[in-house]
């Protein structure tokens, strides 16, 4: 994994805009990885929407990650899956899934930055960088001295998320981020393809 933006998808932020659009915007404006998030949907939903994105990801030559669910990570030929400190185990997901699957996890402290990696993650997903209203119950902003402090640590990639926008994401950057994953500043965007667009470039800037 090298540099570059994360677009997860949020149906529920954006009425009227579906995983697909989503996904399929992003990867238009230079996202290179994609993560499909659903807390609502059934298995059989999840899957026949990720079969799709699957397809715009390989067409664009993006990854492909979901969130939470292994089974339909696996089942949809997904590239990983992102857990959470309380799904299912780093050790017992890696055991489903052997590597080159991809395995992110969501770390907020230096302490659990460094297991994730011993413990065998690709990546680790830190946040909520600044205050952001798209989870609620993100804890509080860690800022990006976290993000500073855990590259001095690790080794592996760090997604930053949380409250990311066009105006602080060189700070994300500079701190050691090497992915950075948006949610509201892209899908909330009149012009999805636009703003990632312009995302990319500061990125890589
Ligand atoms: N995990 C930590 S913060 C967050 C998640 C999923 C939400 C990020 O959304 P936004 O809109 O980019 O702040
Ligand atoms: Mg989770």
């Amino acid at each position: 994994m090298e540099r570059g933006l994360y677009v997860i998808t949020d149906e529920t932020l954006a009425p009227g805009c579906s995983h697909i659009h989503i996904a399929k915007e992003s990867l238009s404006g230079g996202a290179k990885i994609i993560q499909l998030r659903d807390k609502h949907r059934n298995g059989g939903e999840l899957f026949a929407i990720a079969r799709e994105i699957r397809s715009l990801c390989t067409l664009h030559d993006a990854r492909f990650i979901i969130n939470d669910r292994l089974d339909i990570a696996l089942a949809a030929l997904a590239d990983g899956v992102h857990l959470g400190q309380d799904d299912l185990p780093l050790s017992a997901a890696r055991r489903l899934a052997p590597r080159p699957f991809i395995i992110g996890i969501s770390v907020g402290t230096v302490e659990e930055a460094v297991l994730a990696e011993r413990e065998g993650a690709d990546y680790i997903g830190v946040g909520p960088v600044y205050p952001t209203g798209t989870k609620t119950d993100a804890g509080p902003a860690v800022g990006p001295d976290l993000v500073r402090a855990i590259r001095k640590e690790v080794t592996i990639p760090i997604v930053a998320i949380g409250g990311i926008n066009l105006l602080n994401v060189r700070d994300v950057v500079t701190a050691g981020a090497d992915w950075i994953a948006v949610i509201s500043a892209v899908i909330c965007s009149p012009d999805i393809e636009a703003a990632s667009r312009k995302f990319v470039t500061l990125i890589n800037s």
